[in-house]
């Protein structure tokens, strides 16, 4: 059996197989930010991944950003998520949700009394969100004072508490993709002047902040954290040092014995090689703290390059995303090396079980 199919221990968290589903964003929740059985069914389909990871979820109502996410914040998404977690353990699956704070990357007809999305400067992104008008520009952001930032803290604990509440196997926090951590951490963003702005420790202040807190409520063996040291995603532009900011983050984090990174190759769904950057030497750095921690890798794998990647020790487990979108059974898909089924862009965001639940799996028996 190849390595890719065999048995992985991520921190507490036991996987049937190396291979991720990664967190996808599809916009089908239900009033109230609330997964309902569509999602139940969407991700039972896919629970023989050896981990899911759910799409995004806000940890309060002013971290959304798109139209009709869900949340992990109130309790009745906690019931509804649970219904969702029940059905994978039920079919083998292990899931765990991803925390998101969207920061700038939002509109005020998305925010909470239509209040100014908030993040660590005042300039607003160049970039569009999805509203129920369609795509519109961004609006203006606040900056967040330094001493609302334990109430941020303190909404990624409470998050995680709900999680756990709800039956995950664990969470992952979203510090990727030019959502509010990544705004912290980047100097292409992050305009301050205070303990959370200027060098590099400061800039990353926030985040560490924040999986300490995660770290402490739920367990680090049960918990993530996605990175995208070059991702020009959502006008993040390209932080002045990327290989010492993120290097500074894993340095700090490493030691708290997270159970997995989570690293976005590349730009985020796009150019693998969009500027330069030593994943290599980040994974070093991170396997001297922890040598037990594991070290996903993502975007635009295929088949092959999962093999090897696995192959030549260079990662621990693989993240799909989109693949797994359109293949329900993409890990027997990877094992017997079959075709997949081609994507339908245009139901990724919002709609119904069109483009959502209804890509085939391969047949039980195939044909002689
Ligand atoms: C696509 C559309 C909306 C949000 C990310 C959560 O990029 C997202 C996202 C992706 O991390």
């Amino acid at each position: 059996m190849h390595p890719l199919f065999t048995p992985f221990r991520a921190g507490d968290i036991a996987l049937a197989n190396r291979v991720v589903m990664a967190p996808l964003t599809r916009n089908r929740a239900l009033p109230g930010q609330l997964p309902g059985p569509l999602q139940v069914e969407y991700y039972r389909q896919r629970a023989s991944a050896g981990l899911i990871v759910t799409e995004a979820s806000q940890i309060s109502p002013e971290g959304q950003g798109y139209l009709d996410t869900p949340g992990i914040h109130n309790d009745a998404q906690v019931a509804g998520w649970r219904r969702v977690t029940e059905a994978v353990h039920a079919a083998g699956g292990r899931i765990v949700i991803q925390l998101w704070h969207v920061g700038r990357i939002s509109h005020v007809s998305l925010q909470p009394g239509g209040q100014s999305p908030v993040s660590s400067t005042a300039r607003a992104a160049a970039t569009k969100t999805f509203t129920k008008k369609g795509f519109e520009p961004v609006s203006a952001p606040r900056a967040l004072r330094s001493d609302e930032l334990p109430r941020i803290v303190a909404d990624y604990r409470h998050a995680a508490r709900q999680a756990m509440a709800a039956g995950f196997d664990g969470v992952e926090v979203h510090g990727a993709n030019g959502y509010l951590l990544e705004q912290f951490l980047r100097d292409s963003v992050n305009d301050r002047s205070d303990a959370y702005g200027g060098p590099i420790a400061n800039r990353a202040r926030l985040m560490v902040e924040a999986v300490q807190a995660v770290c402490e409520e739920i367990g680090a063996a049960r918990t993530g954290l996605r990175l995208s040291p070059v991702t020009p995603a959502n006008d993040a532009g390209q932080d002045s040092d990327p290989q010492a900011l993120y290097g500074h983050v894993v340095e700090r984090l490493a030691p708290l014995k997270l159970a997995y990174l989570h690293l976005i190759e590349g730009a985020t769904g796009g150019d693998r090689n969009v500027a330069p950057f030593d994943y290599a030497a980040l994974r070093a750095v991170y396997k001297r703290a922890h040598p037990a921690g594991a070290w996903m890798v993502n975007n635009g794998y295929d088949a092959a390059m999962a093999r090897a990647v696995v192959e030549r020790g260079e990662a621990d487990l693989v993240a799909f995303g989109r693949p797994f979108i359109a293949n329900p059974d993409l890990v027997r898909r990877l094992r017997e090396n079959a075709p997949w089924n081609a994507l339908r862009r245009e139901t990724l965001y919002g709609g119904d079980a069109a483009g959502y639940t209804d890509y085939p799996a391969l047949p039980d028996t195939v044909p002689a």
